[in-house]
């Protein structure tokens, strides 16, 4: 039976870069989750006859909150919705069958690679029938009646049982439980050559890929040792746990030190890989050696042409602001386009379903290309090996190779976390406010060519964006400031740094840029504002 239920708005359902996180408790307060996917409904026009993909990355909440959703669309009138077997769905996999099933839209439970868990996050990720996340217009329309909200329908059907591959009905909605893995191995197949691949294997190449403890463990099982016969036991901590056993799984060089530790140890593989809790990041590493995000787009930008879905060409690139200039080098020399946007996937899309890009990535260990509208972390690791079994080259090869040819360009993060709001807010304003008086100033060795807001005009749907706050150097040098939008509590603070280097390519990247971080911390007083005098996390 359906019912109506009385409700009283939270307020606080706005949602970032991600879609909404917030702390695991918070969303499992009462009302709170079934407000925020009512809002959605209401904000689209309603779901009556309407088809979903539906999963999640495992995390704590995961299968309540599946049951909850398919009891409100069913109630809500959806036609039907898919949903990953046990209510496992990666981001990118989701994506994919969004398209291919051309459906209205996905929802992806998910507070990707923040921690999980009862004292963890949560999220939602809402995509519409682009199978990317929706435009700010939207997430304005989700949050104003989020906060207008008074009732939310919901059947008292019983729960669905998740664990059978097969069709289902609750009231008038039909459920199809599916495998989540197979589709998106079948995409990944069209895209590069598994032979090839097998090949790599084959000859005695060794990986190891760490799914952090969560969704894509079971993908890259399959994926890398079934089907292309990396040696049992590549993929580690592959198994999705409700608290990803307690880590943080965020692939970088701070989150995934275990990683980065064995693959500068004795023991290191020929290559590895993570992936964060949903399956869009990743983090690429060699022997002895890491790629930063902004260098792996580059470099896999220059060499697109070992990859079957690429080799006839594509059609431009894009980076989010706070990326590296690294991809735009490569553009310039292969007279391709390259787009810079905000921070936030969403951004890409737009410029995918135009033809304007084809690879686009960001320095949050994002990479993707329009093969679906979300980053996707396997891809982007089968893009690697692509390229390795091509030139018969090693990660710090190609990588040093790169360097030769287009230079280098030292690039780091820095987060400064857990700001009070209002401090981080009033830093952004005052600084903003600073910019233009910049201009021509000197500071520990480093002139300012120009320091303004990032600003974006959509090219497709004419919008404008503003996301930011950049200092340009005159060697080429640069510092983005931005407040961090997955945050589920608190101001999160990034200060992006990168500086470029022709010849020498052999610097400690935090030495080389210490100058900068020093200029970045005094332009913006972040010292005298926050009480911290270096940054929480550096990746
Ligand atoms: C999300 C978006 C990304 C964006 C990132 C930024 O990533 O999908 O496009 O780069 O947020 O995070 P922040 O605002 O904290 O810098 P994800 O992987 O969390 O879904």
């Amino acid at each position: 039976m359906i019912q109506t239920i009385k409700t009283q708005p939270y307020g606080d359902q706005k949602m970032g870069t991600g879609g909404l996180r917030k702390k695991t408790k918070v969303m499992m307060q009462e009302n709170y989750f079934e407000n925020f996917i009512q809002s959605v409904f209401n904000a689209i026009g309603g779901v009556k006859g309407k088809t979903y993909v539906v999963g999640g990355d495992g995390r704590c909440f995961n299968a309540e909150a599946i049951q909850k959703f398919i009891k409100m669309a069913a109630a809500n009138g959806a036609k039907k919705l898919l949903i990953g077997q046990n209510g496992y769905m990666s981001t990118p996999a989701g994506s994919n069958l969004i398209l291919k099933n051309k459906t209205n839209g996905g929802f992806t439970f998910s507070a990707s690679h923040n921690p999980g868990g009862i004292n963890g996050d949560f999220g939602v990720k809402y995509a519409n029938e682009t199978g990317g996340q929706v435009p700010t217009s939207i997430t304005d329309k989700i949050y104003q009646l989020s906060k207008e909200i008074t009732e939310y329908k919901i059947s008292d059907a019983a729960d669905v049982d998740l664990s059978q591959i097969g069709f289902q009905k609750i009231e008038d909605m039909e459920i199809e439980v599916i495998d989540p893995i197979s589709d998106y191995v079948t995409m990944l197949e069209k895209i590069f050559d598994f032979n090839a691949l097998k090949n790599l294997f084959k000859s005695g190449f060794s990986m190891r890929f760490d799914a952090m403890n969560a969704i894509t463990g079971p993908y890259a099982t399959r994926i890398f040792e079934d089907i292309l016969g990396a040696k049992q036991g590549s993929v580690i901590r592959a198994t999705p746990l409700p608290d990803f056993g307690g880590l943080h799984p965020d692939p970088n060089l701070v989150y995934d030190k275990d990683l980065v530790d064995f693959m500068y140890s004795a023991q290191a593989t020929d290559f590895a890989g993570a992936n964060d809790g949903d399956g869009d990041r990743n983090m690429i590493l060699g022997r002895h050696f890491f790629v930063t995000p902004s260098d792996s787009l580059a470099i896999l930008t220059d060499n697109y042409q070992y990859v079957p879905a690429y080799k006839n060409g594509i059609y431009g690139v894009a980076k989010s602001a706070a990326t590296s200039t690294a991809v735009c080098r490569v553009a310039q020399a292969r007279n391709l386009p390259c787009y810079v946007v905000p921070t936030g996937w969403k951004y890409f899309v737009n410029l995918m379903d135009s033809n304007r890009i084809t690879l686009c990535g960001e320095e949050s260990f994002g990479t993707g290309s329009s093969h679906i509208r979300e980053k996707d972390g396997i891809w982007a690791i089968l893009f690697w090996l692509s390229i390795i079994a091509a030139t018969g080259k090693s990660v710090e090869q190609i990588t040093r190779e790169h360097w030769e040819k287009y230079g280098r360009i030292y690039y780091m993060r820095f987060d400064f976390e857990g700001l009070d709001t209002s401090v981080a807010d009033k830093l952004m304003t005052d600084l903003e406010e600073k910019l233009p008086s910049l201009k021509d100033k000197y500071f520990n060795g480093y002139e300012i060519q120009n320091a303004a807001p990032f600003v974006y005009n959509d090219p497709v749907d004419g919008s404008t964006t503003k996301n930011g706050l950049v200092i340009d150097f005159k060697d080429g040098s640069k510092i983005t400031y931005r407040l961090s939008g997955t945050g589920s509590s608190g101001a999160t603070l990034r200060v992006y740094i990168e500086s470029p280097d022709k010849t020498n390519f052999n610097q400690d990247t935090q030495q080389k840029l210490q100058n900068l971080l020093k200029t970045a911390m005094e332009v913006a007083e972040i010292s005298i504002r926050t009480g911290k005098t270096k940054a929480d996390v550096n990746t």
